[in-house]
């Protein structure tokens, strides 16, 4: 183990070695916790190489996947003013006007965060961002901010990936100091799919600011204002971060017929906003209905109504959104996000490289290394290689999402829901059934969490055969209609504009008691001091923040990832392909446990099964023969 310890010390590695390395690093003594974390890590990479990741439905690649390759820095501008730098030179009011004084379209890349939840089920690892952090950092200064966390990321960090979303947002911070970070924050449903106590609420977005978040883009997903408040506030009186207010956008302000989305509708949301004190306003395009003629007329509008900066969020799923993003720009839009090339269309952001070609010799040029972005690109497309069992989004883009308006994060997720029931043939009808329940609901927006609302109650009627017309016909209590359902028409989210349909919500509440108040008004405060004693003593040790907000946001799936922490130590180190698909015989990987530490493992073969199913897998370990025994469960 002492051997073990010495291959794998960075000095050891780049041949500096010499009689007092052990003097120098005491460390180097430290091998029984080592050894162990080693264990852990063979025993996890056993169990995956034998028995498979259920979470990536079993695949397994034909021939081993090479780490993706990180391009070398390229074109570095050491003069460009980073934005980071910028706001806390200047502060959000004055940082503000430096985005509304600015004449090129400023760019958010949100590969890290709404492409790969658009494109693979938010499977994305914190190594392959990390791997590639020092390019963004020194190569990519002129980007406005990077898209990396929040939304769904918090949730599947834990609970599919087995990794610690404050660590990879505090790991990525220390890489890339210069770039503002932004997060997509559920308002009062905080990272989570439902409501949460204001002071929990507010705890969390002081806690994300403390650990290294910079802009906080807030919704509603009823674009109920109300909900928006708590964290607008935090995020709004924290002083070196920003607020920025979201309006979700839904519908057609280009169709006279469509009237309860209007462009008078927007303007009174965002003018609210505004005043509600938000440092920016977002147009959350989420689904990708708003089309380049609609960018034009509705940024156009805004301009005159508001004056704060304006940053618009679109998705692809048409194929002819990036047409949008120029329009906004046309229109005098501020901010616009987009998605490294190969990591963009379809669900995901139209593409950023290919609107930066663009926009090349115009005024609105946003500045960026095309040499450096064609190298991320590239690094990214091998990422994507690694992530195959997930890769379930349409190919071409398609015009039916201005029928069913399901959001880019939801579409990929509601169709393998789909096919995993045996319902995938029925698409079309799902998705038409989508729509119908929208309706049904009284034409409602769609966004996280109210979208997994009108998708459960879709799926619920499409397998037993009720036409979502026929709803507000049915008797009450005749049917136990799912939670969501449930909750959502009892005011659980909030308000839509114009209330509930009332005969819907007799049929589905039947008698059950509903509200019309702020649902963070009703919910009692949660003793956080309390929660985080009874926290550490679950734990058997002391509760950090981090393990406390994981804890009130996903109690369950924060349980499983502790449990995970305890058997298998960390596992976010591990090369991608090997976390999800194991290793095969003679393939070797480099892990990396610790800054500057790194352990070589090879698996050199896989043993005959005994007669209770026991495999031994036998290892080089820094050069060093191990074995590692686990039951075949196949
Ligand atoms: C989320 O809430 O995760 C979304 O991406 C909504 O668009
Ligand atoms: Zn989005």
């Amino acid at each position: 183990p002492f051997l073990e310890n010495v291959i794998a010390d960075e000095t050891f590695r780049e041949g500096q070695a010499h009689t007092k390395l052990i003097d120098s690093k005491p460390e180097l003594l430290k091998f029984k916790q080592r050894r162990d974390r080693a264990t852990k890590l063979l025993s996890y990479l056993s169990d995956v190489t034998v028995n498979g990741n259920a979470t990536a439905k079993n695949w397994k690649p034909e021939s081993p996947i090479p780490q993706p390759r990180v391009p070398s820095v390229g074109n570095t501008d050491p003069n460009a003013p980073q934005t980071k730098h910028l706001l806390t030179e200047l502060g959000p009011e004055k940082f503000c006007q430096w985005i509304l004084d600015q004449k090129r379209l400023l760019i958010t890349d949100t590969s890290m965060r709404d492409a790969h939840q658009s494109l693979i089920a938010t499977r994305m690892r914190t190594t392959d961002m990390l791997r590639i952090s020092e390019v963004y950092a020194k190569g990519l200064p002129q980007l406005f901010s990077l898209e990396m966390w929040g939304g769904a990321t918090f949730d599947t960090a834990m609970r599919f990936l087995k990794e610690c979303p404050w660590e990879r947002l505090r790991q990525l911070r220390e890489n890339i100091p210069g770039t503002l970070f932004q997060m997509l924050f559920r308002g009062s449903n905080a990272v989570g799919y439902s409501n949460y106590p204001d002071n929990v609420v507010a705890g969390f977005v002081k806690h994300a600011a403390d650990a290294g978040m910079d802009i906080f883009r807030i919704f509603d997903s009823l674009n109920y204002l109300p909900n928006m408040q708590v964290a607008m506030e935090v995020a709004r009186e924290h002083g070196k971060v920003l607020c920025e207010a979201a309006i979700c956008y839904t519908g057609d302000i280009l169709d006279d017929k469509r009237t309860k989305f209007s462009l008078d509708y927007y303007i009174r949301k965002a003018k609210e906003l505004e005043k509600m004190g938000a440092h920016i306003l977002a147009i959350k395009d989420m689904a990708g209905l708003c089309k380049p003629q609609a960018a034009y007329n509705l940024v156009h509008a805004l301009k005159q109504e508001i004056g704060i900066p304006i940053h618009f969020h679109t998705h692809d799923t048409s194929g002819l959104n990036a047409a949008s993003v120029i329009a906004a720009s046309r229109a005098g839009v501020d901010i616009a996000d987009l998605a490294i090339s190969s990591l963009s269309g379809s669900t995901s952001q139209p593409n950023l490289n290919s609107v930066c070609a663009t926009l090349k010799n115009s005024e609105q040029d946003p500045g960026l290394d095309f040499d450096t972005l064609n190298d991320v690109s590239d690094y990214w497309e091998e990422v994507l290689a690694q992530y195959k069992p997930f890769d379930s989004a349409p190919r071409a883009g398609t015009a039916e999402v201005y029928e069913h308006e399901m959001p880019g994060g939801q579409y990929t997720n509601l169709r393998e829901q789909a096919n995993a029931m045996g319902l995938g043939h029925r698409w079309r009808e799902i998705a038409r059934t989508y729509a119908e329940v929208n309706l049904l609901f009284g034409d409602i927006v769609k966004v996280t969490p109210s979208s997994k609302v009108v998708g459960d109650m879709a799926m619920f009627l499409i397998t037993r055969g009720i036409k979502p017309a026929d709803v507000p016909k049915l008797k009450p209590g005749s049917i136990d209609w799912p939670e969501s359902v449930i909750d959502m028409l009892a005011g659980g989210l909030g308000q839509p504009d114009g209330g509930w349909p009332a005969e819907l919500q007799k049929v589905v509440l039947n008698n059950k008691p509903s509200t019309t108040k702020r649902p963070g008004e009703i919910a009692e405060s949660v003793d956080l001091g309390k929660t985080r004693e009874e926290l550490s003593s679950t734990l058997k040790r002391e509760a950090s923040t981090d393990d406390l907000y994981s804890h009130l946001m996903y109690p369950q799936v924060f349980a499983d990832f502790e449990a995970s922490r305890c058997t298998y130590d960390n596992l976010s180190g591990l090369p991608t392909a090997a976390f999800f698909y194991g290793l095969s015989p003679g393939e070797e990987i480099e892990v990396v446990i610790d800054k500057g530490k790194v352990l070589f493992i090879k698996l050199v073969s896989i043993g005959e099964a005994d007669d209770e199913g026991r495999r031994t897998l036998f290892y080089e370990l820094n050069g060093m023969p191990r074995e590692s025994v686990i039951t075949d469960t196949r």
